[in-house]
């Protein structure tokens, strides 16, 4: 399998050696007022250079909305174009070492060769995601009214066949974990019994959890409503902390920032469930209304780093009973070109994470014990305030990556080249989950 254009190493070099004065510059200045508050900031380089969050496939290509999709130009065309474009974010950023594949979309005729494709672009595969929210072609039972938790035991059992071969797809390329997320539920008062449909769905996902191999993890992934716009099966944390429990201790929860109402206080759920020892991951993306799937830290970066500062003081806890949680994007790009907007993604999810580091936990603490709410709360902007780029630039340079990936990648002129080598098909499925 060809990898087609590729983007040259040296043009990363190059481009490297122009920003490294400024840059370097721009890191010593902020080393110093950060030691003033006894902050070593290699220290804080070094654990946003181990970051790593994993790459959806099907963020890669280019999304619609419910009224239209305009494709872009040099599109993946299927799950080999995918894996291109997501080993180059990560030879331009160093952070996305692992791609999560949504299957049936990304269904590979030969797993093994999917694998060692993989392998030579140096990334490896992440979540498996199923999906029963749509019909695929020669699908015998349709999901209309609904899959794991469909009236219908027949359509149940299809439901669960489908998990069950994403996870055995899974075993062979070296996935560790299954994302189940589901679109049923009803759209008018009475469609639904709401007790019946989620035991109908303990009921079937238990099956699932049973063809889960010992290493693995199943992510349970909510949403408030759409698109089912009454009532949905799967509709919050606590239902899905509740599905996580009675499954067992591989089972968790998975956070996706735009499946909550406006508003809601998501870094509380997040502690909850680090407190309850079932987060089990995240799907990053940002959201200013509903679903919107924008990029993460677009709309609201202060609650992304709300988010790292419950992630870090709980990893400071030390003593962890559960597995560390998975990061991964779940984004749908249908403005801009996608491979810019992940790269920026990682590089706002290691803004967030970054400033999250910055927190001086020890006046927050005391402030707490005070009672001093303003100062707590100025505690926490202080280190909101204060601008990480230069240790996110230093970052990127030690691991090898480009210090500003957009500007070597729109010089590379890739998109382009894509856009030769892959004449547009007018087909591509992308989605949003
Ligand atoms: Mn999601």
């Amino acid at each position: 399998m060809d990898t087609g254009f590729t983007i040259d190493i040296s043009l990363i070099t190059k481009e490297n050696e122009r920003a490294r004065p400024d840059l370097e510059r721009d890191y010593d200045i902020l080393g110093k007022q950060l030691e003033k508050r006894g902050i070593a900031i290699d220290e804080i380089t070094k654990k946003v250079q181990e970051f790593a969050v994993a790459l959806p496939s099907w963020g890669v290509g280019t999304g619609g909305t419910r009224f239209a999709r305009f494709p872009g130009e040099g599109e993946p065309r299927n799950v080999f174009d995918k894996l291109v474009d997501c080993a180059t974010i990560h030879q331009l950023t160093r952070a996305t070492p692992r791609v999560a594949l949504h299957i049936p979309w990304d269904k590979p005729e030969n797993p093994e060769a999917l694998g060692q494709f993989a392998e030579s672009l140096q990334i490896g595969f992440d979540a498996m995601n199923s999906n029963t929210f749509q019909d695929q072609p020669g699908q015998r039972l349709g999901y209309k009214f609904g899959s794991l938790t469909h009236t219908d035991r027949s359509v149940r059992s299809q439901a669960i066949a489908h998990n069950v071969e994403c996870i055995e797809l899974g075993k062979q390329i070296g996935s560790k974990a299954l994302s189940v997320w589901i679109g049923d539920g009803g759209n008018f008062p009475g469609q639904i019994d709401f007790r019946s449909s989620l035991e109908r769905y303990l009921e079937s996902t238990n099956e699932i959890y049973a063809a889960l191999p010992d290493d693995w993890q199943l992510f349970i992934e909510y949403k408030l409503y759409e698109p089912a716009f009454y009532s949905t099966v799967v509709n919050d944390w606590g239902t899905a902390y509740y599905i996580a429990e009675q499954l067992g201790p591989k089972a968790s929860v998975l956070v996706d920032l735009g499946h909550h109402a406006p508003n809601v206080n998501i870094e509380m759920i997040v502690s909850r469930l680090l407190q309850f020892g079932r987060l089990g991951g995240f799907h990053f993306n940002d959201s200013k209304y509903g679903d919107d799937d924008l990029d993460a830290g677009s709309i609201k970066p202060f609650q992304l780093f709300l988010i790292f500062c419950e992630l870090i003081q709980d990893s400071s806890r030390g003593a962890r009973q559960s597995p560390p949680p998975s990061y991964m994007i779940d984004q749908s790009h249908n403005l801009t070109d996608p491979i810019e907007s992940l790269m920026n993604t990682v590089e706002e999810l290691q803004r967030a994470y970054a400033q999250a580091l910055l927190v001086d936990t020890q006046s927050l603490s005391t402030n707490r014990e005070k009672n001093d709410a303003i100062m707590a709360m100025k505690t926490l902007k202080k280190a909101f305030v204060t601008d990480v780029s230069p240790i996110l630039g230093v970052a990127r340079q030690r691991s090898g990556a480009a210090i500003d990936p957009i500007r070597v990648y729109r010089g590379s002129q890739y998109r382009k080249r894509k856009g030769v080598e892959r004449p547009a098909m007018g087909t591509t499925m992308t989605g949003i989950v």
